[in-house]
């Protein structure tokens, strides 16, 4: 709430009385979100402007920030000055002055690059081509030399601004300020798997923020902390709700929501986008049929299409999942995804939307191996998608999981957009309870090479269309924000959120650089802090990669809903959905093998790619078992048996989280106690489930080894059996059409 506190408290400074009467008032409805919030909950997130604390510093930010130029007016601009005065007034200890007559006084200048006086402008290099660019720059010639925070658009006015403030929290000198930013993607947006009735799809950080019993007259203040948040990373575009799509959603009675929270999020630059249900003209529209080459659908579509733009008329288009997972489709009436999309592109088309169609797609009547059916499916249509269409490709090719190497789409689609799908929530990394840094992940993937123009073809110039020249290019991140008072649940998630749009806006920043960022921001600039956090949060991803799924091992977790280990289902009525699929253990030895004796998965990547996963010498070790079965004995590197590096891993793994938990320990001192106690019980129950993945897989792998665990391991706590008679019916995050 402090976002929203901040804004009252500016209120209160002008006007004492009727400041004070806001605040009783105001407060009232909002008693029961903040009944557990306080100093150091995490609400703030990463904007919560703590005062600068050096000196010298605050002095130089003082002179050169209090008297500021910026844009008049609603919207945007409204939001920009908020913005400053809020941080400003909290980081300085004291209240900005905007200027309105005489600029020339200005230290800070904020304002469009076409309206800077001839005087600055000839100064300061102009900003790149856009209405997202912007630059800032400390004039460094003339009389007046305010440092100025200029774009071509409103946008990029908001983002430069954020920018700034990111600069100050992390104490940054503005002498020889000069940095220019452009977005490397166009779309960069997170998907919400929220459902009507509030429940989440694979979310654990409470129920949606979307209220949609209470929208489009109440505005939970949330709605626009929610839009700051993105808007300072970046974040131009949400899609409200699940791909398991609602077509409910599409009708008037809730487009009036929609509408209420797209002008909402209109001067943060989020845009909105909905998932369509592709059975809609059926189900809302009383039509017989969904097919999409019928003329009635094509109609319906289109004036749904028109009616949706008439409420919202910056409305982004359309995500859709079809003929996935039990979701109609076009499959339904005997066409393609390609007819699909297609059709929903033009009637977008025409307002300038986009359809994000899912690559999502394996079938249980097909018997080749899951990671190779998207592929098979989609990469025949290259070049076929109308302009509007992007296909959303998930970053590897089976579903989210600890690691796995990039999909084998990216680079196989010269002619066609591929937009990149990371999951923020963490339904395979342990859910919002595990501290599991995932911007690690993400940049694993992002710098994988996929070779298809020679060395260097990474899938982030496939993300940002510059290894084909793509028109149009996008970044989803399946959202982890939920009603718990510090949004994500367990602190540490909201670097998940933040680093997703740091990617999103620059594919190929580094994770440590973004890890830094985020500490300073969120926690404190002493090194002290920053370094051993920064430490431990680069090596949680390992961790969780080594006590769940090591040495390349995927899909072994408990079915449905995905909470701990369930190596031995193999019970399921779809065979791709149980985990004795994956890891395929036997007598011999262990393993998916996707190399040509095998599924043959590596023949849809580029060939030196193929080469390089496919010969044993040069596999690296975590991705073993994804491309290779190999016997027990098999000698790892380090001379031992693959069975006993299992063993070892997982321990590693366990070893990994008290390492983390020491950590965190040797730091209480210099960390709020309410934030300090939240984390640390989340670690011990980190650790507990670390060693139950080790235990139970350990166990399970053992009745096919037959082999002793490696003298590394501690011993199992518990039996195989006492492992797997645990059940979880109402583990958080599942429909029910997974029980
Ligand atoms: C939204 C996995 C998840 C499903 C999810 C699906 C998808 O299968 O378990 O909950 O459905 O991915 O990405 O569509």
């Amino acid at each position: 709430m402090v976002g929203f506190f901040r804004r009252i408290r500016l209120t209160a400074s002008f006007c004492p009385i009727s400041g004070l009467l806001v605040l009783i008032f105001t407060l009232i409805p909002f008693t029961s979100v903040t009944a557990q919030a306080g100093p150091g909950d995490g609400y703030d997130l990463w904007l919560d402007y703590q005062p600068v604390s050096d000196t010298a510093l605050l002095l130089d930010y003082q002179q050169q920030l209090l008297r500021i130029q910026a844009p008049e007016g609603d919207g945007t601009p409204r939001v920009i000055r908020e913005e400053l005065q809020q941080g400003l007034s909290t980081m300085l200890g004291r209240e900005p002055v905007f200027e309105t007559r005489d600029a020339s006084r200005a230290g800070l200048v904020v304002m469009p690059y076409e309206a800077l006086p001839e005087s600055l402008r000839k100064n300061i290099p102009a900003p790149e081509a856009g209405i997202e660019t912007y630059r800032i720059h400390r004039v460094q010639k003339g009389k007046h030399r305010p440092l100025v925070v200029t774009a071509h658009g409103d946008s990029g006015l908001l983002y430069g601004t954020f920018h700034l403030l990111r600069l100050l929290q992390m104490h940054q000198p503005l002498a020889r300020l000069d940095l220019s930013e452009a977005p490397r993607t166009d779309i960069r947006m997170l998907n919400h798997w929220d459902n009507l009735d509030r429940t989440i799809e694979r979310g654990y950080s409470g129920f949606s923020i979307w209220n949609w019993q209470t929208l489009p007259d109440y505005i939970d203040p949330r709605y626009m902390d929610y839009a700051r948040a993105n808007a300072s990373v970046g974040i131009n575009g949400t899609a409200l709700t699940s791909v398991n799509a609602n077509a409910l959603i599409l009708t008037p009675h809730y487009l009036e929501k929609v509408k209420a929270l797209a002008d909402l999020f209109r001067p943060y630059g989020l845009k909105v986008y909905l998932t369509a249900r592709f059975s809609a003209p059926m189900e809302i529209g009383g039509l017989s049929t969904a097919d999409p080459l019928d003329p009635g659908v094509i109609a319906w579509w289109r004036q749904k299409a028109d009616e949706i733009y008439a409420m919202v008329p910056d409305f982004g288009g359309f995500l859709v999942k079809a003929n996935s997972e039990g979701q109609p489709g076009p499959q339904n009436y005997g066409r393609t995804h390609l007819d699909g999309a297609n059709m929903l592109a033009d009637a977008v088309a025409p307002h300038g939307g986009v359809i994000m169609w899912r690559a999502f797609v394996y079938s249980e009547h097909d018997p080749t191996d899951r990671a190779k059916q998207a592929y098979s499916e989609f990469v025949p249509y290259d070049g076929k998608f109308r302009d509007n269409v992007l296909l959303q490709v998930k970053n590897g090719p089976i579903d989210f999981q600890p690691r796995e190497p990039f999909h084998p789409m990216f680079g196989a689609m010269e002619h066609t957009p591929l937009m990149m799908e990371f999951q923020i929530t963490k339904e395979y990394l342990g859910f919002a309870t595990h501290l599991v840094y995932l911007p690690k992940l993400f940049e694993e993937t992002l710098q994988s090479d996929t070779y298809r123009k020679g060395k260097g073809s990474t899938v982030s110039k496939v993300v940002d269309g510059s290894l084909f020249g793509n028109r149009l290019t996008g970044m989803a991140g399946v959202s982890n924000i939920g009603t718990d008072y510090n949004w994500t649940g367990h602190l540490f998630g909201q670097a998940d959120w933040y680093g997703f749009g740091r990617l999103a806006w620059d594919p190929d920043l580094s994770s440590e650089t973004i890890a830094g960022e985020w500490l300073r921001c969120t926690f404190s600039n002493d090194p002290g802090v920053i370094a051993p956090l920064k430490a431990m949060m680069l090596e949680s991803r390992e961790a969780v990669v080594n006590y769940m799924n090591p040495l390349g091992l995927h899909h072994i977790f408990d079915t449905g809903h995905h909470y701990g280990p369930g190596p031995w289902v193999d019970n399921l009525s779809r065979p791709e959905w149980n985990p004795v699929y994956y890891h395929q253990a036997d007598a011999e030895g262990i393993g998916f093998d996707r190399t040509a004796t095998g599924s043959d998965a590596l023949s849809q990547y580029a060939p030196e790619v193929a080469r390089y996963f496919g010969n044993l010498e040069t596999c690296p070790e975590e991705y073993l078992l994804w491309f290779h079965h190999l016997p027990w004995d098999y000698p790892l590197k380090n001379g031992r048996t693959l069975w006993d590096n299992l063993g070892m891993k997982y321990q590693q793994g366990v070893d990994q989280v008290r390492e983390m938990i020491l950590t965190w320990e040797s730091l209480e001192s210099q960390i709020p106690p309410e934030r300090y106690r939240q984390v640390h019980m989340l670690l011990g129950i980190q650790l507990k489930e670390a060693q139950w993945w080790r235990d139970a897989c350990m166990l399970y792998f053992q009745t096919f080894s037959g082999r002793e665990f490696p003298p590394e391991m501690e011993p199992p706590q518990h039996t195989l059996e006492y492992y797997k008679s645990l059940k979880f019916p109402y583990a958080p995050g599942i429909r029910p059409r997974w029980n």
